[in-house]
C-alpha cells in the first residue's frame, strides 16, 4: 500500500513542533471549554451511547412525534435513527425562530456578485421558504418525490432546498458548474420530477446560462419524469421557454405566505447529493432528516462555537455538501446570521473575501485551502489586496475544509487573516459523513497546524491496516469509524450494495465505516492527519473527482482510444489532472498535440464540466502496462509530476514508452 508507506516517510521525516493553545479569551467564552469539556463529552457518548445521542436529539430538535429508540443496529450495515420519530427539517430551521426572539434577526446577508448586499430576517425567510412549497406543492411535487436543484448561489437556492424539504420531497442540488450531460445523468438516476433552475448566474462579472443547460440536458434525452421547471429570474437575461417551464415568481405570487410543513420520520431522505467514487459513475449518496439536521446543528455549536451575535460565512458552493450542512441546513437550525455570496474569490479582485468581512463585520469564515493558496499567490503580487490592508479585527474564528491544508498556508491563514489570534479549526469530513468528523474545538484543542487533531465527541475514529485491525500511533493506514452516528450516509440511492461494498466492506467486518481516506495519529498528541485519498479519486481545489469518471469521458470521444487519468500535487489547487492519451491515429506532436490538447480539454468540460478538465494531456502511441494489461497508474503518477522513474519496470509490457510520456506538451 504506497500510499501508507508515503504516510510514514511524512510522519518521520518531517514533524510539526508548532503547538498554539486557545487564547484564554476565547477558551473563557466558548460552548466547549477546555480539553477537560471536551473529554466529558467524549466519555459520555462512550458510557451510554443510546443516552448520549437521544439525548441531544430532545435537545436539539423540536419533534412532532417523539421518537422512542435512538440508534438500530438490527439492519446494519443500513442504520438508521431516532426512526419512529416524526419532525421536519424547515420548520426546525424556520419556524422554530418564528417565537424564540429570533424572528426578526437576520438570517441571511446575501452579497451579490457586483458587491451590492441585502438582508432577509428569519421572519421573511420562513415567509419565502413558505410560499415556495406551496408553489411546488400547487405543481403536484409531494413527499417522496425527488426534485432537482440547478441554482446559483442565492437566497432563491437556500429556499429551494428548504421548500423541498418542508414538503418532503428529496432534493438533488448540482452544482451549477456540471454540463447538461451531468445534469441529465442525476435527473434519471434520481427519477426526479421537477427542476428548479435560474435564468442565468452571475460570476465575476460575467452571465452564465443555466436554464439553457437545463433545455440541453432534455435534449440528450431520458428527462421525461419532468414534469416541470421552476426558473427563478436572476438577470432577466433571454431564455427559451416550454410549455413545462414556469417562473418562480409567478408560482409564488399568490400562494400563502403559510405553509403547514409535511412530518416525516426522522430517516426520511432529506437529500441525495452525488459524489465521485473510484468507479465511473457518481454516487448519489442519500441522507436522512432528524439525525443529519442534528449533527449539522451540533457542529455548528462545538465546532463553530456559535453564538447569537455572530456573523457566519461559509464560501463553499450549496452544490456541494459544505453547503448543505453549513449553509442551507447548520446555521438556519441553531439560529445564526449568515452570509451567502454569490461571487468568486477574485472578483472585482483577490480581495474581495477580505473586503466582504469587514463589510458585514463576519465573525466566523470557513473557506478551502485551495482558496487561501491563490489568495497568498495573489496577495504576494498586490500589497493592495493583502489582507492587512482590511479591517479584519471582527473576526474570532478561522475554518478549513475539502483538503489537506499544508502548515504553510495555515501559517499564512492564522497571521494574516487570524492576526495570530484566531483559532482555526480544520474539519475533516466528507459527502458521507452529513457533517464534520474531526476538528479542533477552538476553545479546548490546542492547534497543530495540518492536523485536524482529534474526533469530535461521539465520533469513533481510528486508523486500521487492510484486515481491520487497529494501528498504534505513528503508523499510517486506513481511516475507519467505528461507530455509526447520526449523520451518517444512509444509503447510495439505487445501489444499496454499491452502499455496503464502498463503506462497509467485508473485509473490514462489514460494520465499521471506511472513510477512504489514509490517516496517521501522531505518537504523542494521538492527532489525526490526513494522508490523502487511497483510492481513485482526486481532490482539486477541494472537488472530488473520479479518475474514472475522467477516463470514460475521454473515451467517449472519438479520436480516443484509450486514457489513462492521473493527479500530481499542484501548489495552488491542491491536485492536478493529468491525462494520458493514446489516440486512434498515430500520436500527435508539436503544434498539432496541442490543439488536440485543447479540444479534448472542452470535450472533458462537456461532458462532465469545466472543473473536470485536464490541466495537462500528454499522448503516447501506448500506456504503460503490466504484461497481463493492467495500466500501471503508479508510474503514470512518477511521470506527471516530472520525477524520474527509479524502480524495477521489467514487469512492463511496453517500457519504452516511459520515454514518450516523460515530457510535458
Ligand atoms: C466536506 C468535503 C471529502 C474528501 C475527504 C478528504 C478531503 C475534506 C479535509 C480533507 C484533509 C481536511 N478532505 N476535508 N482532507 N483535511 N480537513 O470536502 O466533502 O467533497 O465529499 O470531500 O475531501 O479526502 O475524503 P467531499
Amino acid at each position: 500500500m504506497s500510499e501508507i508507506e508515503s504516510a510514514n516517510e511524512t510522519q518521520t521525516g518531517k514533524q510539526e513542533s508548532r503547538i498554539f493553545p486557545p487564547p484564554a479569551t476565547f477558551q473563557a467564552q466558548a460552548n466547549v471549554s477546555g480539553m477537560d469539556d471536551y473529554r466529558a463529552l467524549c466519555a459520555a457518548a462512550q458510557t451510554d451511547e443510546q443516552d448520549f445521542w437521544c439525548k441531544l436529539a430532545r435537545e436539539q430538535l423540536q419533534w412532532h412525534k417523539p421518537f422512542t429508540q435512538g440508534l438500530d443496529e438490527s439492519n446494519a450495515p443500513f442504520y438508521t435513527w431516532f426512526a419512529d420519530g416524526e419532525m421536519n427539517v424547515s420548520y426546525n430551521c424556520l419556524d422554530v425562530h418564528l417565537t424564540n426572539g429570533n424572528a426578526d434577526k437576520t438570517a441571511i446577508i446575501f452579497e451579490a456578485d457586483d458587491g451590492t448586499s441585502s438582508k432577509i430576517s428569519y421572519r421573511e425567510l420562513h415567509q419565502k421558504v413558505s410560499k415556495f412549497a406551496n408553489g411546488l406543492r400547487s405543481l403536484g411535487v409531494k413527499k417522496g418525490d425527488r426534485v432537482i436543484i440547478y441554482m446559483p448561489m442565492s437566497v432563491e437556492g437556500v429556499a429551494a432546498m428548504q421548500a423541498c424539504a418542508r414538503i418532503g420531497a428529496t432534493h438533488s442540488v448540482v452544482f451549477g458548474g456540471f454540463s447538461a450531460k451531468s445534469l441529465q445523468e442525476r435527473i434519471i438516476d434520481a427519477g426526479a420530477v421537477a427542476v428548479i433552475t435560474s435564468d442565468y448566474q452571475v460570476r465575476g462579472g460575467k452571465q452564465l446560462p443555466l436554464k439553457a443547460i437545463v433545455d440541453e440536458a432534455f435534449t440528450l434525452g431520458g428527462c421525461e419524469g419532468i414534469a416541470n421547471v421552476v426558473v427563478y429570474q436572476r438577470t432577466g437575461g433571454q431564455v427559451h421557454w416550454s410549455t413545462r417551464d414556469i417562473w418562480l415568481h409567478e408560482l409564488t405570487k399568490d400562494q400563502p405566505a403559510d405553509c403547514e410543513p409535511e412530518w416525516v420520520s426522522a430517516e426520511h431522505p432529506l437529500f441525495i447529493l452525488y459524489t465521485s467514487g473510484s468507479t465511473g459513475k457518481p454516487k448519489g449518496v442519500q441522507h436522512s432528516s432528524g439525525g443529519y439536521l442534528l449533527w449539522t446543528k451540533l457542529t455548528m455549536q462545538w465546532v463553530f462555537d456559535l453564538k447569537p451575535t455572530d456573523v457566519f460565512w461559509c464560501t463553499a458552493d450549496i452544490g456541494w455538501v459544505t453547503g448543505h450542512s453549513y449553509i442551507a441546513y447548520g446555521p438556519l437550525a441553531a439560529g445564526a446570521t449568515q452570509i451567502v455570496f454569490e461571487g468568486i474569490p477574485t472578483f472585482p479582485n483577490a480581495g474581495r473575501f477580505w473586503s466582504t468581512i469587514e463589510k458585514h463585520k463576519t465573525t466566523i469564515f470557513y473557506t478551502a485551502p485551495t482558496a487561501i493558496r491563490s489568495l497568498i499567490k495573489a496577495a504576494d503580487g498586490d500589497a493592495t489586496i493583502h489582507p492587512n490592508k482590511f479591517n479584519l479585527t471582527s473576526l474570532r474564528l478561522l475554518g478549513s475544509v475539502g483538503e489537506p491544508i499544508n502548515p504553510e498556508a495555515w501559517m499564512w491563514y492564522y497571521k494574516n487573516v487570524g492576526r495570530d489570534l484566531c483559532p482555526i479549526v480544520d474539519t475533516f469530513w466528507q459527502t458521507e459523513t452529513g457533517g464534520i468528523m474531526m476538528s479542533p474545538l477552538p476553545g479546548a484543542t490546542p492547534l497543530v497546524p495540518g492536523s485536524c487533531t482529534l474526533p469530535l465527541p461521539g465520533i469513533a475514529s481510528a486508523i486500521v491496516d487492510e484486515a481491520g485491525h487497529d494501528l498504534p500511533n505513528g503508523q499510517g493506514g486506513l481511516l475507519v469509524v467505528k461507530r455509526p452516528w447520526p449523520s451518517m450516509i444512509r444509503t447510495i440511492w439505487n445501489d444499496p450494495e454499491r452502499f455496503k461494498k464502498s463503506y462497509f466492506p467485508e473485509e473490514l467486518g462489514g460494520n465499521i465505516y471506511l472513510a477512504g481516506d489514509g490517516a496517521i495519529r501522531n505518537k504523542e498528541t494521538g492527532y489525526f492527519t490526513i494522508t490523502g485519498r487511497i483510492d481513485d479519486v482526486l481532490n482539486v481545489s477541494g472537488h472530488r473527482m473520479g479518475t474514472m469518471e475522467i477516463e470514460s469521458a475521454l473515451v467517449a470521444n472519438p479520436m480516443v482510444a484509450e486514457a489513462a487519468v492521473v493527479g500530481r500535487p499542484d501548489d495552488t489547487t491542491g491536485e492536478a489532472i493529468c491525462a494520458f492519451v493514446v489516440l486512434k491515429r498515430s500520436r500527435p506532436t508539436g503544434d498539432e498535440a496541442r490543439q488536440i490538447a485543447i479540444e479534448l480539454r472542452n470535450w472533458v468540460a462537456k461532458e462532465i464540466g469545466p472543473i473536470a478538465k485536464p490541466k495537462e494531456i500528454r499522448f503516447g502511441d501506448n500506456l504503460p502496462k503490466t504484461r497481463s494489461g493492467k495500466i500501471m497508474r503508479r508510474l503514470l503518477r512518477i511521470l506527471a509530476k516530472g520525477e524520474v522513474i527509479t524502480q524495477d519496470v521489467s514487469t512492463l509490457e511496453n517500457p519504452a514508452i516511459l520515454e514518450q510520456l516523460k515530457e510535458a506538451l
